[in-house]
């Protein structure tokens, strides 16, 4: 036991995927193990997200993030040098409580969450496995399993400067047989997207997550675009690849209006005509899943959209859930969504994400492990998704060294774990 102690913490200042400040952890155990990791930051947030720690002022244009590096250099590693770091979920305790606000206001989430998965990685070090079965062993997951990828193609929303309403169209290579094989699918799709775009006069320049953005004007537009991709790939729609989106309605709401704001198609849409145009595209497309098809205080309109398309598709709650084990509660309480994005900074710590991914797989709602839109290298999400055997990942696109990073560790994984490819379930 003595071996594993956590002995140092230190962290710094580096870069996300958009030149952005954000927080890297390093810890040191005893015997010399070491474990680091970096934090992500999104650009579509959830009002009820863990709270992530900026400094304000001139510098990084307010965006540094030197008092949650100092956070976890003074009181956090306060808190947990000297404690077993084979003991997670003790420590992710003590973390959250020396914060002691209930979103981690105080320290920011960006500092807790950086100690917490620096310190996985040292314990997995230590016991010289591989991040994904430390992972599991905290799951309590007998047989970790690859999950299935739905990449990013076409983006709009807060990821593309707001040239298309809906944020994401993504593709789902539900008829591979492995991760290689679904890598490989997706790809053709997005090459062939970029060849009907360029046949088209439609820019093909990189959004944030790496997708394509070609700025039409309505959902409808885009889902043609998708399908003429995949075809053009030589997969079949509704066979090899299927259709997955990300709505993120939660930047379309408009408080003062009542209604959503579909800017690009230059009307405005009630709760109800936002699930209507939903359903009109599942009629249509080979869509299976859905996310945040309403605004995150739409309880009424989730549950109308959860009781109508509920059976044929995947409904899955981002913005609307937080990774936040009461609000998914909320949700499982009233039938809102059955599917929940899982995101390691949105909930602040590993324990506290395993926790939500229990639930939702007790009350039968989908965990779909997700990156967010400022990512780093760190690619601690794959062996997340894998160790818990989640069956679904949302990465971006297959562009991006900061997206790349988390396609090459499934790879490495497929490679050497026995651990079977989830498919589409
Ligand atoms: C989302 C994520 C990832 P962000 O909305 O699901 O695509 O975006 O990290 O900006 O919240
Ligand atoms: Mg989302």
């Amino acid at each position: 036991m003595s071996d594993s102690r956590i002995q140092s913490i230190r962290a710094r200042q580096v870069l996300d995927s958009r030149g952005r400040p954000t927080v890297e952890v390093d810890v040191h155990l005893a015997d010399g193990s070491f474990g680091r990791a970096s934090v992500p930051s999104g650009a579509s947030t959830g009002t009820h997200e863990a709270h992530e720690l900026r400094d304000g002022g001139i510098e990084w244009q307010g965006r540094g993030v030197r008092r949650a590096v100092a956070n976890v250099g003074g009181p956090l590693a306060a808190a947990v040098t000297g404690l077993d770091a084979l003991a997670q979920r003790e420590v992710d305790t003590r973390l959250v409580d020396a914060d002691g606000s209930p979103r981690l206001e105080r320290l920011g989430a960006n500092a807790v969450l950086g100690v917490s998965l620096a310190v996985c990685r040292a314990a997995a070090a230590r016991q010289r496995q591989p991040l994904y079965a430390r992972i599991a062993e905290l799951a309590g997951i007998a047989e970790p399993a690859m999950p299935m990828p739905m990449v990013n193609i076409l983006s709009g929303g807060l990821h593309a400067g707001r040239g298309m309403d809906v944020q994401d169209f993504l593709v789902v290579p539900a008829g591979a047989r492995s991760i290689e094989e679904a890598i490989d699918f997706a790809g053709r799709v997005r090459n062939a997207a970029v060849r009907v775009m360029e046949a088209r006069g439609l820019p093909t320049l990189l959004a944030d997550e790496g997708g394509l953005s070609p700025g039409l004007a309505t959902g409808r537009d885009a889902l043609l675009l998708l399908v003429e991709s995949i075809e053009r790939a030589g997969l079949r729609p509704g066979a090899d690849a299927v259709i997955a989106i990300d709505v993120a309605a939660t930047a379309l709401w408009d408080g003062a209006a009542g209604a959503y704001r579909l800017a690009r198609e230059g009307r405005m849409a009630s709760s109800d005509e936002m699930i209507a145009m939903a359903a009109g595209w599942a009629d249509e497309f080979p869509i299976v899943s859905i996310e945040d098809a309403l605004d995150e205080e739409d309880w009424t309109g989730w549950r109308r959209l959860t009781e109508r398309l509920g059976r044929r598709l995947r409904l899955v709650g981002d913005d609307l859930f937080t990774t936040s084990l009461d609000r998914l509660a909320q949700g499982i309480a009233q039938q809102a969504a059955n599917g929940v994005l899982v995101k390691l900074n949105q909930n602040g710590t590993l324990s506290g994400t395993l926790d939500v991914v229990a639930a939702a797989r007790a009350a039968g709602y989908a965990p779909v492990i997700s990156a967010r839109s400022g990512e780093t290298e760190d690619p601690f999400i794959a062996d997340l998704a894998v160790g818990t055997a989640a069956g679904q990942i949302k990465i971006g696109s297959l562009r991006c060294g900061e997206r790349l990073a988390k396609y090459n560790q499934l790879l490495r994984i497929e490679e050497e774990s026995r651990a079977p490819f989830a498919g589409l379930a």
